[in-house]
């Protein structure tokens, strides 16, 4: 009351509802007017944004978190009342008729999308210090995930708009960040000039943190070194709905003719790879909501998608939470909780968190729920009474639970791909990834590089090309497959049947080789190559790459992790290339020209 003379007539409403859920505590230690005055404004710009931010605003949050923090004290079960069961989707194989009859449909639904990518998480879990997305997708051309995406998404565009003839969409692309990623994710745009994306195609959004919570009555918590502050952590990826709902972006899409939201995360260097055959399934199926999967090894920490039925009779294909989904099969007559099947996975298909939602039944669903998503607490209590949090906790909500709110007539499916396909996240730091149970997929730096290789190498082996095996080596303490590093650019191999016309089978890579291919019109064709060969031409150059390349190559030096003179991308990875011998040629002039040695 002493400082209602200071407050404006907003900054009073504020406070009144602050007053009313219970939250005098935020203002007990403020002194008399004249006194921090300042500090008391930005109080309240503080709350102004945190009011604005949550669907609701502040009370709702409050309201919700009550209610969530007494559920979790009282030992209540989210899932309580369901019954798990295994889901049945539509299983893909890499490179059959059926696979190669959804690429086509994918490509062909690509000029009506729009990608999302949620990038505001810090990556606690691999420990790196700039942004995830900077991180090198693989070391051999040393490009970043963002480039890979942005290429990508533009080959995309460009091979669906061929398709139609004359087309001139430009797929909008958002990308979510937080405070602990926006500046550096927009450097690293700007100072790429967007790796080659028109600045007008890309839309960032950013995502808010939430108060958090000091106890069982969802008293906001004070900053510990700022106690004008409350004290904010994140939310979680599940703010992406309703960032896009307030942006007003989807209805502007809608009116273009748009017709599917593909969302998907920072790290995963493969994903490219499963987009079109699953826009396709997305296409044909008539699916509203369509949920990438892989084979999940039990314990895996990414969710599993089942099939929930209520004692009621409702029923819905649902991630679970990797953390859930144990303690809700021992809860319903699974004694074993999760554990692989006969098969050695899992039976509830690895979520990848890749979600492909038609447009339209998205913007209806958003209308009613202005894109708040179910929500969840996980406070760490003192003890067994569950009176007093460890440190402050706050709500959090996830992406892949927007159907949980859907009505039961909605088409909700998902697309099974094979893991070496479709996943190779990066998400564990060195130490943590050596400690994965045998047989576990690592999640690191050094699993995420090896994957693409091979990827790459069993993609050109199905086009006829014969790939040397594999050998095993240890970094970091993981033992992974090393195949040939083979990397292209997606505008060479963006589908499977673009590699086969561009692969002929009488090609051979050995294992020690390097090969980049960096152009569209690249005809692999009679080569065989035992060393390192970086083929770069312009889209007017048409080049055949034929006969026998051999040279020294680049060997492989294995790095510690704790080899500070190494930089962080590198020691999280835990090897480098030494480049001892290549051949690399450029061709920039049109016409059609032929490698042969
Ligand atoms: N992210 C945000 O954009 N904002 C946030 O507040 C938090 C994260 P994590 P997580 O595919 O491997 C998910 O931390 O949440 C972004 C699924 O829930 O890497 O532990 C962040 O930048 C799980 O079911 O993953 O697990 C990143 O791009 C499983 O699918 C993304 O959200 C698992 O991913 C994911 O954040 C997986």
């Amino acid at each position: 009351r002493r400082n209602l003379g200071l407050l404006s007539d907003d900054q009073v409403e504020l406070a009144k509802m602050l007053l009313n859920q219970g939250q005098g505590h935020l203002f007990e230690h403020w002194p008399e007017l004249g006194v921090d005055d300042d500090n008391k404004k930005t109080f309240f710009d503080q709350v102004r944004r945190l009011h604005s931010s949550y669907p609701g605003g502040l009370a709702s949050y409050i309201q919700n978190a009550k209610k969530l923090l007494a559920d979790s004290k009282a030992g209540q079960n989210p899932y309580d009342g369901f019954t798990p069961s295994i889901p049945s989707g539509e299983v893909l194989t890499f490179g059959d008729d059926n696979f190669l009859s959804f690429e086509a449909a994918g490509v062909k639904e690509a000029r009506n999308a729009i990608f999302v990518l949620v990038a505001g998480g810090l990556g606690e879990r691999l420990g790196y210090k700039g942004i995830k997305v900077a991180l090198p997708r693989e070391t051999t051309t040393g490009k970043c995930f963002l480039q890979h995406y942005i290429e990508s998404i533009l080959a995309l565009q460009e091979a669906s708009c061929k398709l139609e003839g004359e087309c001139h969409t430009k797929i909008p692309f958002v990308i979510m960040t937080s405070d602990d990623t926006n500046a550096l994710t927009i450097k690293l745009l700007e100072s790429n000039s967007y790796f080659g994306m028109e600045p007008s195609q890309v839309k960032i959004l950013k995502q808010e943190k939430v108060a958090c919570l000091a106890d069982n009555d969802a008293r906001l918590a004070l900053d510990p070194n700022d106690k004008y502050k409350i004290q904010t952590k994140p939310h979680g990826h599940g703010d992406v709905h309703s960032l896009l709902y307030s942006s007003g972006l989807l209805e502007q899409w809608k009116s273009t003719g748009r017709k599917w939201v593909l969302f998907f995360q920072d790290t995963n260097g493969l994903l490219f790879n499963a987009i079109s055959s699953a826009l396709g399934v997305s296409a044909t199926k008539g699916y509203n909501v369509n949920s990438l999967a892989v084979p999940r090894k039990a314990k895996e920490a990414i969710g599993g998608i089942t099939k929930l039925t209520h004692v009621d009779g409702r029923t819905m294909v649902i991630n679970v939470e990797y953390n859930q989904l144990d303690p809700l099969l021992r809860a319903t007559g699974h004694p074993d909780g999760d554990a692989n099947s006969e098969t050695g996975y899992s039976p509830y298909p690895g979520n990848i968190n890749q979600l492909i939602l038609e447009l339209g039944p998205y913007i209806e669903e958003l209308k009613k729920t202005h894109g708040a998503i179910s929500e969840f607490v996980n406070p760490k209590y003192t003890d067994s009474t569950k009176t007093a949090f460890k440190s402050s906790t706050r709500l959090e909500c996830m992406m892949q639970d927007y159907p949980k709110t859907l009505p039961p007539t909605a088409k909700v499916g998902f697309t099974v791909m094979d893991t070496w396909l479709a996943y190779a996240p990066v998400k564990n730091n060195p130490e943590d990834a050596a400690k994965v149970p045998k047989g576990n997929p690592f999640h690191s730096a050094t699993s995420g590089e090896m994957a693409i290789y091979r990827a790459n190498s069993l993609i050109l082996r199905k086009a006829g090309a014969q790939i040397s095996d594999l050998v095993i080596s240890t970094f970091n303490g993981q033992e992974v497959e090393v195949w040939p590093r083979i990397t292209w650019s997606p505008r060479w191999g963006l589908t499977f049947k673009d590699v086969q016309q561009k692969v002929h089978g009488n090609s051979s890579v050995s294992q020690r080789s390097v090969l980049v291919i960096n152009g569209q019109n690249i005809i692999i064709d009679g080569l065989s190559l035992d060393g390192a060969l970086i083929v770069n031409s312009i889209d007017e150059a048409e080049v055949k790459v034929t006969g026998h390349v051999e040279n020294k190559g680049w060997t492989i030096r294995h790095v510690d992790h704790k080899d500070t003179s190494e930089k962080e991308e590198t020691r999280i990875r835990g090897f480098k290339f030494e480049k001892v011998e290549q051949l690399e040629v450029n061709y920039t002039e049109p016409g059609k020209h032929c490698l042969s040695s």
